[in-house]
C-alpha cells in the first residue's frame, strides 16, 4: 500500500489537487481510498469527495498529536483490512502540521511501502510574509518531498519565481512543480515526480503549535439561496480586521437526494468561489460552515460568526 499525503496551508488547494490525483490513479485501475482529517463535527471536504465517488474516511482529531496518531493508524489498518487499497491519499487539516502527521505515522504496524509528502503552496497567499513565516508553513517546506505550487494562474510569473526562491532558501532539495489545479496544468508533471522521487522520513524536533481559531456549524436550511450564501461568506471576511489572517472560510450545501455546492473564500473581500451540482428540487438541505482564521480571540470569533450566519434563514444550532 502506498500513502500519499497532501498537506499544506488552509485553502491552498489540497482537496482540489487530491481529487484530481485520486481520479487519475483510479482511472488507471488502481484501488484508491482517501482519509480526510477535518475540523468540526461535520466534514466539508469528506462530503465533497464522497459525492465525487471516492471511498473516503473522515477523522476529526484536529491536531492533538496523540489522538490523531490513534485515529490515523486505526483508520489505515481498517482500510487495509476491509478494502486493501493500492493507494491511500490523506489530507491533513490545514491546521495540522505535516510534521505531526509524519510523527503520527512513526511505528505504524501495517504495511506501507512508500509515504510521499506533497505540500501544497498557494502562489497567491504564500508569498505574504505573515503566511510564509507561520511555523506550520515553515515545517511543511522543510519536510516536503514535493511542493505543488498552486494558483499560478492567479499571479504573475515573477511572483511564482519569487516564491520558488523563498522555498529553495528553506529547503534546497525539495522538488517543485507549478500548477493550475482547476485546469489540470502541471498534473502530469506532478504524477511523474511522485513516481520518481525518493520520499524522505525526516521528522523535525520542533512541531508547530496551531494558533488558529475555528467556527464550525451545520444548519438545517428552510430554503436555499446560493447567491446569499456566497455573499454572506464574503461579508464575513469583510467584518474581520485587516490584521486578521484568513485561513479558509468555506461551506458546503448538501441536499437529499444527492447534490452539493461548495463555497470558498481565502482572502478578505474575495467573491466566494462556488463549485458543485445542486439538484433542481430536493427534500432537505443542510449548510455546513467551517471558518478558520489566525489572529483573533476564539470566543469573539465564534460569536461573530454565529451572529453573522443567523440571517441566512437557517436554524442556528445551540
Ligand atoms: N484559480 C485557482 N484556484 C484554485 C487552484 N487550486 C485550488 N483552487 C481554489 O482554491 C480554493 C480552495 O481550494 P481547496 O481545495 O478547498 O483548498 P484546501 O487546501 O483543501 O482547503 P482546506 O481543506 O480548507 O485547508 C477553491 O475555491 C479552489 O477551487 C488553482 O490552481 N487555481
Ligand atoms: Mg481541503
Amino acid at each position: 500500500m502506498e500513502l500519499i499525503i497532501v498537506s499544506g496551508f488552509l485553502g491552498s488547494g489540497k482537496t482540489t489537487l487530491l481529487l484530481s490525483l485520486a481520479k487519475h490513479y483510479s482511472g488507471m485501475g488502481r484501488k484508491v481510498a482517501v482519509i480526510e482529517n477535518e475540523i468540526g463535527r461535520d466534514g466539508i471536504d469528506g462530503e465533497l469527495l464522497k459525492a465525487e465517488g471516492l471511498n473516503t474516511r473522515e477523522i476529526y482529531s484536529g491536531c492533538i498529536c496523540c489522538s490523531l496518531r490513534c485515529d490515523l493508524t486505526q483508520t489505515l489498518l481498517e482500510l487495509e483490512r476491509e478494502f486493501a487499497p493500492d493507494i491511500v491519499f490523506m489530507e491533513p487539516s490545514g491546521v495540522a502540521s505535516p510534521n505531526q502527521i509524519r510523527q503520527a505515522l512513526l511505528g505504524y504496524g501495517g504495511e506501507i511501502d512508500r509515504k510521499t509528502m506533497i505540500v501544497v503552496a498557494d502562489a497567491e497567499r504564500l508569498p505574504n510574509d505573515r503566511v510564509f513565516s507561520l511555523p506550520i508553513v515553515q515545517d511543511g517546506i522543510r519536510i516536503a518531498d514535493i511542493m505543488a505550487i498552486t494558483k499560478t494562474d492567479l499571479v504573475d510569473k515573477e511572483q511564482v519565481e519569487d516564491l520558488e526562491r523563498k522555498i529553495a532558501d528553506v529547503n534546497a532539495d525539495v522538488a517543485l512543480i507549478r500548477m493550475n489545479v482547476a485546469r489540470g496544468t502541471g498534473l502530469d508533471g506532478l504524477i511523474s515526480i511522485i513516481g520518481s522521487c525518493e520520499p524522505k522520513e525526516t521528522v523535525l524536533e520542533i512541531t508547530a503549535k496551531p494558533n488558529a481559531v475555528v467556527f464550525a456549524a451545520t444548519f438545517e436550511m428552510d430554503s436555499v439561496d446560493e447567491t446569499a450564501i456566497a455573499q454572506s461568506l464574503t461579508e464575513l471576511s469583510l467584518k474581520l480586521d485587516a490584521g486578521v489572517l484568513i485561513g479558509h472560510i468555506k461551506a458546503i450545501l448538501k441536499t437529499k437526494p444527492a447534490g452539493y455546492s461548495v463555497f470558498s473564500v481565502t482572502q478578505r473581500g474575495q467573491p466566494a468561489v462556488q463549485k458543485g451540482r445542486m439538484p433542481s428540487s430536493f427534500e432537505s438541505c443542510t449548510l455546513t460552515i467551517n471558518a478558520i482564521v489566525y489572529g483573533m480571540e476564539e470566543e469573539f470569533f465564534k460569536t461573530l460568526c454565529a451572529d453573522h450566519f443567523r440571517v441566512l434563514n437557517a436554524e442556528v444550532p445551540a
